[in-house]
């Protein structure tokens, strides 16, 4: 089924239609958005989300109707996660950083992925509001509004500027984990940041503006895109107690470097967030 896919033609396409989509964001961010909650009083969804999804799917559809798709807001809708097949798989969070949007508070993205046989090819996060735009290709680099990046190379946990997020649901074992990791690493590195967009807080590991970023709670498309692009700049990213990076755990670790990585996971609280994405 990926024979012969024309991975240079899949990025123009998914390029340009994140150009398209990031219109319709930008233009709508420009005053307070109505919302539904879904799974609890901070996990919203509004129209844009739902629109901005409907038109990369269909927009991807149009050049290869054999494609797979696992979004957000589809995902939302009682259907569950779609199963990851070797299908070509398009991993799509239409506005992540939502609460953001909502709230017209500028840092929110469209994170978009393309795994062929479980590999993750194509990465993009791009914030139109800023005009922040994130790419990689596997193997071609990481770039940042068309220039070459790279994470910061810092090693040492204390000289660290960590992201981080309180997450969209505010349940009694996740937060007890979320608030002592905040806590801990306050306390261990040189600061803590919270940008409200699991993707955009990859993207500024990738970026060299952040050193490490973890949160146990995301989802495979608030994390697609931003894995490629970390380790295409030269990071890695982890799963946060020190192991393998598994996109259905919903947990991510990601740092400008191994040694990084490794001595914020040996400190970190552990949570597992249930149910899987799998
Ligand atoms: C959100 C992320 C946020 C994270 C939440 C949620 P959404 O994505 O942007 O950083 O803490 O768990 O995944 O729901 O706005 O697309």
């Amino acid at each position: 089924m990926a024979e012969g896919l024309d991975l240079g033609k899949c990025f123009e396409i998914i390029n340009n239609l994140t150009t398209e989509a990031g219109r319709l964001i930008a233009r709508n961010n420009e005053t307070r958005q109505d919302f539904v909650c879904k799974s609890g009083d901070i996990d919203l969804v509004t129209q844009t989300d739902q629109d901005v999804e409907k038109l990369i799917m269909d927009g991807i559809r149009q050049h290869y109707p054999d494609h797979k798709f696992i979004g957000e807001e589809e995902s939302s809708s009682g259907g569950g996660v779609n199963k990851l097949t070797d299908a070509p798989t398009w991993i799509i969070d239409p506005v992540d950083g939502t609460m953001n949007f909502v709230h017209a508070f500028p840092h929110s993205c469209i994170s978009v992925g393309l795994k062929v046989n479980k590999v993750t090819e194509i990465g993009i996060i791009y914030n139109p509001m800023l005009e922040q735009r994130f790419t990689a290709r596997r193997g071609q680099g990481a770039y940042y509004n068309g220039k070459r990046i790279q994470t910061s190379g810092q090693k040492e946990l204390g000289k660290a500027l960590v992201t981080s997020e309180f997450g969209t649901s505010r349940d009694e074992p996740k937060m007890l984990a979320v608030n002592e990791n905040f806590a801990k690493i306050a306390k261990q590195v040189h600061g803590l940041r919270v940008l409200g967009s699991a993707a955009l807080n990859m993207a500024m590991v990738a970026l060299g503006a952040a050193d490490a970023n973890y949160e146990m709670g995301i989802h495979a498309w608030d994390v697609c895109a931003g894995d490629l692009i970390v380790r295409e700049a030269g990071g890695v990213v982890i799963d946060p107690a020190g192991g393998e990076f598994d996109i259905m755990s919903r947990r991510v670790l990601a740092a400008a470097t191994p040694e990084l990585a490794q001595e914020l996971a040996k400190v970190l609280t552990q949570f597992y967030p249930q149910p899987r994405d799998d």
